[in-house]
């Protein structure tokens, strides 16, 4: 289901709530959907509802229309838009242990770019664990090359000469319940559920449209 205008809903997870057993548990993964990010799409819609002059922009365009609206305006636009947007692409990168795809072409691009996929891996680790407080590490295309970058709170590294490939959100919420403050165990057990064949797809530019739900 895509859904990326006003109203927005909370569209339904693309597995089961457990389906992440035993990397990501099932309490933390129906919370985080069903309350964390109901909360940003209420807020959102709040926002929308008092602004309805910016109702027909798309969740995406919204992530690039803030900076120029009046100042009172953008943090609470970016916080609630950020949220929607930043969370739904963290639970489409992830997939059930086992069932993910292959991505070739994406593992090529980061043997070139960091000198094999295991020092991607080390790097965005290293990256993830960097975020002060909360926020969120990103694979991100940019202009050719492939880079990690952070994000603090709900901020986006959204602009129009980059193609996301993958976030994890390190906000504690998102681990705390199994991990409690080991953010490196969280980290090592979302990359056994990364969903390859997404990033691949996000990659190669095969599925933008479908992204932009
Ligand atoms: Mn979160």
């Amino acid at each position: 289901m895509r859904n990326n205008h006003y109203p927005f809903i909370n569209t339904p997870l693309p597995y089961s709530y457990d389906a992440l057993e035993p990397f990501i548990d099932e309490e933390t993964m129906y919370l985080h959907h069903d309350r964390h990010l109901q909360t940003y799409i209420d807020n959102l819609n709040r926002f929308l509802e008092e602004n309805p002059s910016l109702q027909k922009f798309s969740l995406e365009e919204l992530l690039t229309i803030w900076r120029r609206l009046p100042c009172h305006l953008q943090t609470p636009l970016r916080n609630s838009a950020g949220g929607v947007y930043n969370h739904r692409f963290y639970f489409d990168s992830m997939t059930p242990p086992g069932s993910s795809c292959s991505a070739p072409r994406l593992f090529k691009a980061m043997s070139c770019q960091f000198g094999s996929p295991e020092n991607f891996r080390a790097q965005f680790k290293e990256a993830a664990l960097s975020v002060f407080g909360s926020g969120y590490a990103w694979l991100v295309l940019d202009r050719g090359c492939l880079k990690i970058v952070t994000s603090a709170n709900q901020n986006t590294p959204f602009i129009r000469s980059r193609t996301l490939i993958l976030n994890i959100d390190v906000w504690e919420h998102a681990y705390y319940l199994k991990h409690y403050n080991l953010r490196a165990d969280y980290i090592d057990d979302w990359f056994r559920v990364v969903n390859w064949g997404m990033a691949e797809n996000r990659y190669t530019g095969e599925t933008l449209s479908e992204e932009f739900r």
